[in-house]
């Protein structure tokens, strides 16, 4: 795990520099640039960019093009965070250890800056520094729309919210959390399949191993906001029972769900295996998930 943790944070600095310039040549003297980099700055862990990297690895995609993309997922993710914190939403003060966006600025200002980073994440694929064919950029943007909008991430939190407190079935609490959480690892595994003109049915295999990666990613948070630490976590424990948010854990239970777990983190590994010697990074990545403690 340590040699993982080395290679996590090698991405995590690649990432944050590509994003640093790219913030800097372009829109430095823009106040709204303050709460996007605020967000963006700090502190994630930059696992999405982890997936995108050793997915890449395995059908031997430019790394600084998968660096390039990372940094694009990154924005969109910080997006869902901030807005995700706001008052409307999950109400939250505190994010990654420190005060989320809104609270650090204002309302109004977190809604702006996150919208912004949201849109910065298609211009960063739009740049001439992704050197790759207008087709395939063109497929990564809808393919990243579709994902993070109303029958993705954007519709994945509606469901969350709408079904507080409300009697969901276990078919239907995986179903939000696939599209909250599992739409944008499906893009970081699939972005692969795109780049390197996969058919219809690779894709397909690809998307089905992110949104299972996701799944798995959202049930490790749910059971962190139970038995983890919140200053290791660097926000609030145990709010989602309180929220009656219509998660596994809240449905069947803390053990059932650690053992449904562990049976969808050896499914996952079943199917990374297929790809042969190559999987090997991305396979210590789905090793990290029910590891990590933050
Ligand atoms: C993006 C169009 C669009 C809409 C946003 C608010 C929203 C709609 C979606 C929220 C989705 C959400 C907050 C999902 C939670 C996913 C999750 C487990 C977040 C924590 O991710 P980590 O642990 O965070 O990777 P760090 O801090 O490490 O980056």
């Amino acid at each position: 795990m340590k040699i993982f943790t080395q290679k996590l944070s090698k991405i995590a600095t690649d990432t944050d520099l590509y994003l640093k310039n790219f913030f800097f040549k372009n829109k430095n003297y823009q106040y709204l640039i303050k709460p996007m980099q605020y967000s963006v700055f700090s502190g994630g862990k930059r696992f999405r960019s982890s997936v995108i990297i050793n997915m890449g690895k395995i059908f031997n995609i430019n790394y600084q093009k998968l660096i390039i993309i990372s940094a694009a997922i990154e924005c969109v993710h910080s997006y869902s965070l901030i807005h995700d914190d706001l008052p409307a939403m999950d109400n939250d003060d505190l994010r990654r250890g420190k005060l989320s966006t809104h609270k650090k600025f204002n309302e109004f200002t977190a809604i702006l800056a996150g919208n912004s980073l949201l849109l910065i994440a298609f211009e960063i694929l739009t740049s001439g520094d992704l050197k790759l064919s207008p087709s395939i950029k063109n497929e990564l943007i809808k393919i990243l729309a579709i994902y993070s909008g109303f029958s993705g991430l954007a519709g994945g939190q509606f469901f969350d919210l709408t079904y507080e407190n409300k009697k969901v079935s276990k078919k239907k609490a995986i179903y939000i959390q696939n599209n909250k959480t599992g739409k944008l690892f499906a893009f970081c595994c699939e972005c692969s399949g795109i780049i390197n003109r996969q058919n219809f049915q690779k894709r397909k295999k690809l998307k089905n191993i992110g949104l299972d990666i996701g799944l798995l990613f959202q049930i490790a948070d749910d059971l962190i906001d139970i038995k983890g630490d919140s200053k290791v976590v660097g926000k609030p424990t145990k709010r989602d029972q309180n929220k009656g948010k219509p998660n596994l854990v809240n449905l069947i239970g803390y053990e059932e769900t650690l053992k449904f777990a562990y049976k969808l983190k050896h499914k996952i590994i079943k199917k990374i295996k297929t790809y042969g010697i190559k999987s090997y990074d991305l396979l210590q990545s789905i090793e990290f998930i029910l590891n990590r403690k933050f």
